[in-house]
């Protein structure tokens, strides 16, 4: 169960956020209804949201996941390996302190990894092998939650960003997964609810609660999860899609420590 949540609020450099590939600029109003709309999704569903400020001199700072890993015993700040967004890290700390004693928060100190690279499933947490992270950041991250008795594995993963881009964890061994990583046997023990081609950008969903959040236009994989037996909440982030960002790089989610 989540009860807390962080997010921060876009700033007008967003529009010069990284992408990969040019689909518009984003239109930094709408940007700011649709962050606005994703709060009111999850303080709907009761969590506890603390909206840090924009950071102006970081385009892509409102993708808080990737500077922390948060979980019921302790958080982890990452360092991001896309150069321009490695600052961002010292920006996540304070707001973490307010939820989790100074000694349950590690740092990543050797090389890189990002947070939309690492998935969660229960005491498992599954990290790609992508440009943003390297060898040394990954096996720091491994070390560091294997004292807190969970596990780690690194997967390769070349269709996304992130691997967060191509799996989310829904629960009750439900794994929402599209691309390559549909080929990885090692996610064959699980319930695969597979993102069609078409529809590959929305399986970053965001499980809170029992409610899943997912972005709004994706009629086949909303009723692939309704048919679950889950409520769903649709987001239109059409602005954040353009340099990228998807459901769950908004926002921090957890279980506070104090
Ligand atoms: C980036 O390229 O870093 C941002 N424009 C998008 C980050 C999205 N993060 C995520 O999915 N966790």
């Amino acid at each position: 169960m989540y009860t807390h949540m962080i997010v921060r609020t876009p700033s007008k450099s967003m529009i010069k956020g990284l992408r990969r590939d040019f689909t518009g600029e984003p239109d930094y109003e709408l940007a700011l209804k649709q962050h606005q709309a994703y709060i009111d999704a999850l303080e709907s569903l009761g969590m506890v949201v603390d909206v840090l400020p924009p950071l102006e001199e970081y385009p892509d700072a409102c993708f808080v996941e990737d500077v922390a890993v948060v979980t019921e015993k302790m958080a982890i700040v990452t360092s991001p390996g896309a150069e321009s967004r490695n600052g961002e890290k010292e920006h996540i700390v304070e707001a973490l302190k307010k939820y989790y004693p100074e000694d349950k928060i590690h740092y990543i100190t050797e090389g890189f990894v990002e947070g939309g690279d690492i998935v969660r499933v229960d005491d498992h947490f599954y990290l790609g092998d992508t440009e943003r992270s390297n060898e040394a950041g990954r096996k720091q991250f491994i070390e560091i939650v294997k004292q807190y008795g969970f596990t780690g594995s690194v997967e390769p993963t070349t269709s996304g960003l992130h691997i967060g881009c191509d799996m989310m964890y829904i629960k009750n061994n439900n794994l929402v997964i599209t691309g390559d990583l549909l080929n990885n046997p090692v996610f064959d023990k699980y319930n695969k609810v597979i993102a069609s081609e078409e529809e590959a950008y929305a399986a970053n969903v965001a499980w809170i609660n029992g409610t899943v959040l997912m972005a709004q236009g994706y009629p086949k994989l909303e009723k692939q999860i309704k048919d679950l037996g889950y409520d769903v909440i649709t987001i239109d982030n059409s602005e954040f899609k353009k340099i990228d960002g998807s459901i769950t790089c908004l926002s921090l989610r957890f279980k506070a420590m104090k």
